[in-house]
């Protein structure tokens, strides 16, 4: 097994965001899609994070973590073929160093949904020589931050990418094919190996993986064989396979976890959100952290060392927030007395922000953001999040509940 690298903090504590939900002012197949009215909200100025970063990055290392995941994005860097943006490059290799001022490990996804609009045109991943677009922008991403950034996330969910733009079409390019639902992944998949390499090639103790967008899947009705079948066929289908084929091309696994799903052997294929009477996040989702301790467990097979590279909560009731992070932070310390080997635990998110199809409404930041006058506010899930974080700092594994009459949450 790939060993953690000694150097390394014990635990990574971070928080998370990606660059087209917080930047403000993009202008990618995203942006394109916004203005089509796809969506309720366009992401506009956003966080103005990219002008930002620095008075956030303040703000974040008051948290208490110790690194901080966010993406580079590939249309400001590269906005015409073959044309890299040197201002753009510069601001990364800004803003990588302010991270480390602040005492962050950046953790670089190169790829979270957006792509530049010229890339979009041709056909995006689906290019047959999409694989070596995505090296040669890796290959000037590595060139700016090989020397500062140990961590790289190649892809950031190449499963929802798959659904959401080529299943359900709610997202760009807003197909509806099975056809091709079925083909992008083994494309994404190439692109992975090809950064996957590069980035060794430029840095041999670089640490690279996938985000990889986890559901707790559970048969509808327990007790129909039907049902439990159409689960373990998703299970496999949507959160298995894709680490299975990477297996050999990722040095840890990276889990994004926020909620469960059920299988119903009357939709094949198709999971139904949650059953009714159940607590739901404002995205709809339902809060069930057993469920991260069961797909923590099931991960063990890939002998793999585990970041949590997402988890978090949409809410406007910070107390919801607090008890979320307590539980799921409880469901990753069982994990670990099961011997799984996580090494690392990502809130989404730093900042509230612009969330897809949703737009500014679902409110995920341990950091408020007033959207109108550009504001910041610490929300109290961030000072929990901190004696969380403080009592954990060399405890393996995490000793995370408090006790229980120290729990006080608006529920
Ligand atoms: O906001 C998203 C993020 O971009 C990818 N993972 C899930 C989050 C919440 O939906």
């Amino acid at each position: 097994m790939m060993s953690w690298p000694p150097h390394m903090a014990p635990f990574l504590w971070g928080v998370a965001t990606s660059s087209h939900q917080v930047e403000g002012n993009n202008d990618n197949d995203w942006t394109e899609w916004e203005a089509c009215g796809h969506v309720p909200d366009r992401s506009g100025a956003s966080c103005l994070h990219y002008e930002k970063y620095n008075q956030d990055l303040d703000l974040i290392a008051q948290v208490g973590v110790n690194a901080y995941r966010y993406s580079v994005e590939w249309s400001r860097i590269e906005p015409e073929p073959g044309q890299f943006n040197p201002d753009a490059l510069d601001h990364y290799r800004a803003m990588t160093e302010s991270v480390i001022r602040h005492h962050l490990e950046p953790v670089i996804t190169l790829h979270h949904f957006t792509l530049p609009k010229w890339f979009a045109r041709q056909g995006g991943f689906f290019h047959p020589r999409a694989p070596w677009y995505f090296e040669r922008y890796v290959q000037q991403v590595l060139a700016t931050l090989g020397d500062l950034a140990r961590f790289y996330i190649t892809i950031n969910e190449p499963m929802v990418y798959a659904v959401m733009g080529y299943g359900t079409g709610q997202w760009p390019p807003g197909h509806k094919s099975l056809k091709e639902l079925w083909q992008i992944a083994p494309r994404l998949l190439a692109c992975h190996r090809q950064a996957y390499h590069q980035i060794k090639l430029r840095r041999s103790d670089a640490m690279v993986g996938i985000a990889h967008h986890l559901l707790a899947f559970e048969p509808y009705n327990e007790y129909s064989w039907l049902d439990r079948q159409n689960a373990r066929i998703l299970h496999y289908l949507f959160n298995h396979r894709f680490i299975q084929w990477a297996q050999n091309t990722q040095d840890f696994i990276g889990v994004n976890y926020y909620t469960r799903q059920y299988a119903r052997h009357r939709h094949f294929l198709v999971p139904v959100m949650h059953k009714p009477g159940h607590l739901l996040t404002d995205m709809g989702w339902e809060i069930y952290p057993d469920g991260l301790e069961k797909i923590l467990v099931a991960l063990k097979r890939f002998d793999k060392p585990l970041l949590i590279t997402e988890n978090g909560i949409a809410t406007t009731n910070d107390g919801v927030r607090q008890q979320f992070l307590l539980d799921h932070l409880t469901a990753v310390s069982r994990a670990q007395n099961q011997g799984v080997m996580v090494r690392g635990y990502f809130y989404w998110s730093a900042l509230d922000n612009f969330e897809w199809a949703e737009g500014f409404r679902p409110r995920f930041g341990l950091i408020r953001v007033d959207y109108d006058t550009q504001q910041r506010s610490m929300q109290e899930s961030a000072a929990l999040y901190r004696s969380i974080i403080d009592s954990n700092r060399d405890h393996w594994p995490l000793n995370v509940p408090p006790k229980p009459e120290q729990r006080v949450f608006g529920l």
